[in-house]
Parts: structure tokens; C-alpha cells; sequence
């Protein structure tokens, strides 16, 4: 698939800009960001993920949009933009508002080193060294897990028939199958959840190092920019699925700046206020779960020793 603006029509609008984007989604969530930054118009429709509830990403309608059934979609007078890295790009680039580009060409470079570090690009499980979005992702298998709990067997069967990555499926059968338990030594996925904690912790020690040098407001300097929209949902995914305390209790420099990112208004709107039940509850369950929940415990406390 070529990259950036395809030169085909998904769909017939009158709307300039078109988010196809789900809540809980990470990349969604990037692009929201940026789309509320820049203050741009746009229609907005939600789709969901089995984590919401449904496979509306693999319906027939959807796959119109998108064949490869994920989100976000960001639809230019209906032609598509299928990754979230390249749709803030885009934006930016493809409208008035370029207060989040920095003006100097070293700033955009450095800009540039720190979107590519935290996007997810690819196959979450490879490059996990150098994308933080890929590390991240399989740290969010507990809250999918503590999700599942309220979306029914039959919703993720119709994924099966209809979803174009069916391993993707067979991962949330797990993990609705076996709960929790699913993190006991007796699967993959202890291992896994511990190599990509210490992939991110890795990458999150190069941003501290970063902003400990800089000691600016932001990644790049004064600016906000597209950089600080890419890892604000980092920062975000990893402590709403529990894991805030142990990567950043040794990262001063992170933590202030995370502060900062959540007090931003666009970080409010386009974060804070976009929920879903089904998250809330997640959680909820999870962080209960995290303390009591006898093999995750045993990975927390097995991680925060070898730190
Ligand atoms: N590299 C893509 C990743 C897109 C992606 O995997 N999106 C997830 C949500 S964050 C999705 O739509 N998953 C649907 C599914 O697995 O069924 C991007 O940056 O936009």
C-alpha cells in the first residue's frame, strides 16, 4: 500500500475531513490530539473495536474504508490516510494552522527523530526496540483482558468470519477464554509483557535524558508540537493500563512533563472527555486486579525488582 494520500474515493462527502477513530484507540487518540491543536472542522465517526464492545472495524461497511480494518482513518474529500503517524503530518502540512510545526529546520529533525520513536508501525510484536508504540501495545493486553469481561463470546466469533487478521481474533478468544490466567507462566505472553516493559522503559529512558538536558516545556523546545501529540499517548496508555508508577518512579524529568501534557486543553477534550463504559469499567477492574490478581502481581513485582 502506498504511503500517505491514496489516490482513490472510499467515500462520497461533502466533508473535507472525515476521523474514522475509536476512543480507546492509541492512534486515534494521536490524531484527535492533533485535529484539536489545530482547531480544524471535522466529522467525526466512531467505530468499534472488539475492546468497545463489537467489530464494527470489520464490518462491511468499514472494510469499505479501510480493508484492513483498523483506525484511525482520516479521509481527505473522501480519499484515506491509513496510518496515524502520517495523518498528523498531513494535517499540519494540509492546513493553515501550522503552529505545531516548529519553525527551524534542526527543531523539525529533532521533531521528526521523536514521532518516529513513539509511533507504532508494523507488527506491535517486532521493533519493539525502535518504535515505543510497539512496546507499549502488548503492555496494554491486562486492560483488554479486564475489557473482555463485558463483550459477549459472539461478538468476537463474527470477527472470525469477517476480520482480515484473524491472529488478532484468535487473541482476544484467549484472552475472554482465560481471563487473567492468561499471564501465568503456562503462556507466552508473562515473557512477552516483560520484554516490551523493558523495550519501553528503554525509550523512555532516552526521553528522559532528553527533556533532562533540554529543560524545556516541551520535546522540541517552547513549541508544542506534532512529537509531544506522539508520545502524550504513550505516556497516557501505559499509566491508564497501571504500569505509570513503576516506569516513571525513577524518571523525574517524564513525570513533569507528563503533568504538563494533562493539563493541556487539547489533551482534555480529545483524551479526558472521550471515553467509553466499557473502558471506564476495564479500568477499573484492572487496577483492582493488578494488586490482587495473583500472576500479574508476580510480573509487577518481578519487574520493579529487576529495576
Ligand atoms: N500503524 C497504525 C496502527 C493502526 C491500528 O492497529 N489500530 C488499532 C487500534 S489502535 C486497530 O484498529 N485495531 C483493530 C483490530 O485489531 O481489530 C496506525 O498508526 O494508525
Amino acid at each position: 500500500m502506498t504511503t500517505g494520500l491514496q489516490n482513490y474515493v472510499v467515500e462520497e462527502t461533502s466533508d473535507d475531513w472525515v476521523l474514522y477513530h475509536n476512543n480507546f484507540s492509541i492512534c486515534s487518540r494521536k490524531v484527535r490530539l492533533c485535529l484539536e491543536e489545530i482547531g480544524l472542522d471535522y466529522r467525526s465517526e466512531h467505530i468499534d473495536l472488539i475492546e468497545t464492545g463489537k467489530y464494527e472495524v470489520a464490518s462491511k461497511r468499514f472494510l469499505k474504508i479501510n480493508p484492513g480494518a483498523t483506525v484511525p482513518v482520516l479521509l481527505h474529500k473522501g480519499r484515506p490516510i491509513y496510518e496515524s503517524h502520517e495523518q498528523i503530518y498531513y494535517l499540519v502540512e494540509h492546513t493553515d494552522n501550522k503552529n505545531i510545526l516548529p519553525s527551524s529546520e534542526n527543531d523539525k529533525e529533532n521533531m521528526d527523530y521523536w514521532v518516529e520513536k513513539s509511533s507504532l508501525i508494523g507488527n506491535p510484536l517486532k521493533n519493539q526496540d525502535k518504535y515505543a508504540g510497539n512496546s507499549v501495545a502488548p503492555l496494554t493486553f491486562p486492560l483488554f483482558v479486564a475489557m473482555m469481561r463485558y463483550v459477549p463470546f459472539k461478538e468476537i466469533f463474527i470477527g472470525l468470519r469477517t476480520h482480515p487478521m484473524k491472529e488478532r481474533v484468535i487473541g482476544f478468544f484467549a484472552f475472554k477464554t482465560f481471563g487473567m490466567k492468561i499471564f501465568s507462566s503456562l503462556f507466552p505472553f508473562s515473557k512477552l509483557l516483560k520484554s516490551s516493559f523493558f523495550n519501553l522503559n528503554q525509550h523512555l529512558y532516552d526521553l528522559e535524558k532528553h527533556l533532562e538536558g533540554k529543560k524545556s516545556l516541551w520535546i522540541v523546545g517552547e513549541e508544542f508540537t506534532l512529537a509531544d501529540i506522539s508520545w502524550a499517548v504513550i505516556l497516557h496508555r501505559f499509566h491508564e493500563c497501571g504500569w505509570g508508577n513503576l516506569l516513571l518512579a525513577d524518571k523525574p524529568f517524564i513525570k513533569k512533563y507528563y503533568f504538563n501534557l494533562l493539563n493541556r486543553e487539547s489533551f482534555k477534550v480529545a483524551i479526558d472527555n472521550a471515553s467509553h463504559p466499557i473502558l471506564t469499567k476495564g479500568i477499573d477492574d484492572l487496577h483492582k486486579t493488578f494488586s490482587t490478581q495473583s500472576s500479574l502481581k508476580e510480573i509487577y513485582t518481578q519487574l520493579e525488582k529487576s529495576k
